[in-house]
């Protein structure tokens, strides 16, 4: 059978970058990108088909299905952990009431693949913070991290009762250059090259040792498309896979992307987003996707600064 694939959240931060890997994969037509409020530019839109659609609004994504007849989705639809403090019921209502609906639907129309994204942010203060395993305490005291959790045990629930083929990564923070920073706790690590591009200077909201699992997005894009072709059977963790490319401090990030700058300035003044990131894992141990589905990362530090440096200066100028 043709994939018809559905793809939620598809200006956000990771759809922007997916949706362009599965068409040159499975063909334009045949990926359906949904957003909500953010109009695409031209070009986004005579890419392929494009629909607007409420994630909370369920008629609304069941028209979308059957009028594509669609038999994979990608529901990446979410708020982040910064924005979720902000605003608690809007991220339980868009993550939960959203997930529900495509849950529902997913049984209702037999989809074949189900891709939902789950986080770091599922961890919490008493989760052991160095190296955490796969299977460890789930205790998140954000709300994003909250509909996480609850989200990876939805999503487990639907498999073991329907049948759903539902697959999940916790991913870690993800370095892209498409869509500008705002929203997610790990954005430092986006918005430093903005500005050392823009200004020779950042101001680094968390601590110069804060370490987060991070991850460039050709890694984290590969990774969605690679858990997704996966046999079913090798798909052992109906939660979400633990998945990591590389952690380091925000002074470690300052220094490398001062090898690229000159005279780039980096000081660092700690906001409410330091606490979050506290809560976090500094490193993760990601060995069961190794093994289930042979994943492996590319991206180091400096061939990300690389990459980011290269397409932010071509996107500002
Ligand atoms: C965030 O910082 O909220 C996200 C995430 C780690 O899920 N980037």
């Amino acid at each position: 059978m043709d994939e018809k694939i559905m793809v939620t959240g598809s200006m956000g931060q990771i759809g922007s970058e997916l949706i362009p890997a599965l068409r040159e994969k499975f063909g334009n037509e045949n990926v359906i990108a949904v957003g909500h409020h953010t109009e695409p530019d031209q070009a986004f839109k005579d890419a392929g088909p494009f629909e607007i659609a409420d994630a909370q609004d369920k008629e609304a994504l069941r028209g979308i299905i059957e009028k594509y007849n669609i038999n994979i989705i990608y529901h990446l639809v979410g708020i982040l952990s910064a924005v979720g403090e902000a605003k608690p019921d809007l991220a339980w209502n868009v993550n939960m009431v959203g997930l529900k609906n495509i849950l529902e639907l997913s049984v209702e129309y037999k989809i074949g693949r189900l891709f939902w994204p789950s986080s770091i942010a599922a961890f919490g203060p008493t989760t052991p913070l160095e190296n955490t395993p796969q299977k460890t305490i789930l205790e998140p005291t954000t709300m994003y991290g909250v509909t996480k959790v609850a989200g990876e045990l939805l999503c487990q629930y639907y498999h073991i009762k329907y049948g759903l083929d539902v697959r999940s990564l916790r991913y870690p923070g993800i370095i892209s250059w498409k869509t500008p920073p705002g929203g997610g706790t790990t954005d430092y690590a986006v918005a430093i090259y903005y500005e050392a591009l823009e200004k020779q200077s950042y101001e680094c909201f968390v601590n110069e040792n804060t370490t987060l699992p991070m991850m460039y997005m050709d890694d984290a894009v590969r990774a969605t498309i690679e858990i997704m072709e996966a046999d079913p059977e090798k798909i052992t963790v109906r939660t979400a896979y633990n998945l990591t490319a590389l952690s380091f401090s925000a002074s470690e990030l300052a220094d490398n992307v001062g090898k690229y700058i000159n005279d780039f300035k980096c000081t660092f003044k700690p906001d409410e987003r330091q606490k979050i990131a506290d809560s976090w894992p500094s490193t993760i141990d990601d060995s069961r996707a190794r093994k289930d589905w042979g994943w492996q990362h590319k991206f180091d530090l400096d061939k990300i600064s690389v990459e980011m440096i290269k397409n932010l200066k071509n996107k500002i100028k």
